[in-house]
């Protein structure tokens, strides 16, 4: 008897360690369905141009939140020519840690995408400064005229955050290209920590020609050993446990 108790005790054990209760990630993105607005109006443009909460655009002229397509709700984000809309997200970032974006992007058969016109998705660093760190971004494939039309495709991508992010950055954006045409739409934008992921050390080109101009710099005194490469890609550095 004692032994079949220990038995089903060993059991749920294990069930507790496959299958743990918190399985649910944090989603970083806030007002991610495009559902709530700012309420206020920018005067004497066409279009919706109610601020979107949370969220902050460039080229608005050429975006909008739109109630002719959504994955949930009733709205969702369009865009039709250069520019997009982007969100910071989570400080503190944990660092090394690997964020994923889920996105959903739809066209409509009847204004949908031609030429070499095309919608992305983008997971950006920020530094201290506020600056995005140019190197590290990462770009969801091109949504294109070979989508297929008035389906919600997720599209998603994965970065892990370099050491010197102080904030990560989702970014929708729209390219233009001369003869082509149509509209994308985005809705559903969740950044999360998979789980499982791997823990990453990304470190951009920038802090590696830094250290190696401070290493540089400590070795001047001793007789010069080797040559500083002149070229050298992003390094990605699996952490031990
Ligand atoms: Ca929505």
């Amino acid at each position: 008897m004692l032994k079949n108790n220990l038995g089903v005790f060993l059991l749920v054990l294990c069930c507790l360690y496959l299958f743990p209760t918190s399985s649910s990630a944090e989603n970083f993105i806030l007002n991610n369905s495009f559902e709530e607005t700012l309420g206020s109006k920018n005067p004497g443009a066409f279009g919706d141009y109610d601020g979107i909460r949370y969220w902050l655009r460039w080229l608005q002229q050429n975006s909008e939140r739109s109630d002719l397509a959504a994955h949930s709700g009733k709205y969702s984000f369009k865009a039709w020519a250069n520019g997009g809309i982007y969100q910071n997200f989570a400080a503190p970032i944990e660092k090394g840690k690997t964020y994923q974006i889920d996105c959903y992007m739809y066209t409509l058969s009847k204004d949908r995408l031609k030429g070499g016109s095309y919608g992305l998705v983008k997971l950006e660093w920020l530094n201290t400064n506020g600056a995005v760190i140019e190197d590290l971004t990462v770009k969801s494939p091109r949504f294109d005229s070979n989508m297929s039309p008035d389906t919600w495709h997720l599209i998603s991508v994965q970065g892990s955050a370099p050491e010197n992010a102080a904030n990560g950055r989702i970014a929708l954006e729209f390219i233009s290209s001369p003869g082509g045409a149509g509209a994308v739409f985005w809705d559903d934008a969740e950044v999360k920590i998979p789980e499982g992921g791997a823990t990453q050390l990304t470190v951009s080109k920038e802090d590696i020609k830094t250290e190696e101009a401070s290493k540089e710099e400590a070795s001047k005194e001793e007789a010069s050993k080797e040559e500083t490469p002149e070229e050298k890609e992003d390094e990605t550095i699996d952490w031990e446990w």
